[in-house]
């Protein structure tokens, strides 16, 4: 398996969100990506490269060009300082800093460069993209995440076949629904907290399918706080069935691991002996994978949690 990491997401180190008008500590730190790439060296799982520089036409298929030029000229600020934008954002949870742009660029490369992996005829392949991206939209940031990392990644091997998504962060991945919601080439699957409870409160609803020629090309799997292993993974196999319905050449995993019990921003009632189980499952497929971090905010348990699911992942 190849992973792809760049330690440039380092540049992107805000110390605060506003959570209820108040300014709190960022959950999404650094200290993320950097236990998890350590862990992953540790149990040798697969060779770590750097990723490559893609053209931005990838980033502008997906996201306006007034934005990303917003995101470039709001991160030319000092060094230590954090800015909190009003335009072009969907929550209070998007901070930037001097180096957010320039981190958000190699979080894409990241997606990009595994892409192209699977092009070039690995079958399975891990970015470990940090800002996470399924939040972003079209013209908007939001939950930490500035270009969607899983949508770039998706439309650019979408000129190559057919693609699926699978979204198992926590929270639902709107900016990656919108950005396919009217397409029958991309089909978007996603499980994740009931939104009537839970960020980003206004998608991520069962009636939510698609429009136009993309309608029956985005299926969502709202679940109870109080899911437990055993209805995740049975919800889980109805996601993955429909995967197979639709006989995609690429899957995309939008991963989070925020579904944990011991989260502290996400949690249902998942515990650590689930994520292998998940990888088994969703590798069952058999198809082409490039696994995409999203979130995940117990910093202690979230290296073991990736590599548990890393190792457990064995596509055919
Ligand atoms: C990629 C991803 O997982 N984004 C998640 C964004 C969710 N943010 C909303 C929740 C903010 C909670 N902040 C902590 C407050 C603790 N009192
Ligand atoms: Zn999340």
């Amino acid at each position: 398996m190849r992973i792809i990491y760049s330690d440039t997401h380092k540049l992107h180190n805000p110390r605060f969100e506003i959570y209820d008008g108040k300014k709190t500590p960022m959950p999404e730190i650094a200290k993320r990506a950097e236990g998890v790439i350590k862990e992953l060296a540790l149990r040798r799982l697969g060779q770590i490269q750097a990723p490559a520089a893609f053209n931005i036409s990838n980033i502008y298929a997906v996201h306006s060009r007034q934005y990303v030029n917003f995101l470039r000229r709001s991160s030319n600020i000092d060094a230590g300082e954090d800015f909190y934008p009003s335009y072009f954002i969907s929550d209070t949870y998007a901070p930037l800093t001097k180096g957010t742009f320039q981190a958000s660029i190699q979080a894409v490369n990241c997606a990009l460069t595994g892409a192209n992996c699977l092009l070039n005829g690995e079958t399975l392949v891990y970015s470990l993209c940090r800002p996470p991206g399924h939040h972003a939209e079209h013209s908007s940031m939001g939950g930490y995440c500035y270009f969607n990392n899983a949508a770039i990644a998706a439309n650019f091997l979408s000129t190559h076949g057919r693609v699926a998504i699978l979204d198992i962060d926590f929270h639902h991945g709107n900016g990656t629904q919108s950005a396919f919601y009217n397409r029958d080439d991309v089909l978007f699957v996603s499980l994740h907290a009931d939104p009537k409870r839970r960020y980003p409160y206004t998608s991520g609803f069962t009636q939510e399918n698609g429009v136009g020629q993309g309608y029956g090309y985005n299926i969502n799997f709202p679940l109870k706080l109080s899911t437990s292993d055993e209805e995740y993974l049975q919800i889980l196999e109805s996601a993955i069935a429909e995967i197979r319905l639709f006989e995609p050449d690429f899957l995309v995993v939008s991963a989070g691991f925020d579904t944990f019990e011991g989260d502290p921003i996400g949690g249902l009632k998942l515990t650590l002996s689930v994520y292998p189980k998940i990888a088994a499952a969703i590798s069952n497929l058999n198809c082409r994978t490039i696994i995409i971090q999203e979130g995940g905010y117990n910093t202690e348990q979230l290296p073991h949690m990736v590599a548990d699911f890393l190792q457990s992942f064995q596509p055919g």
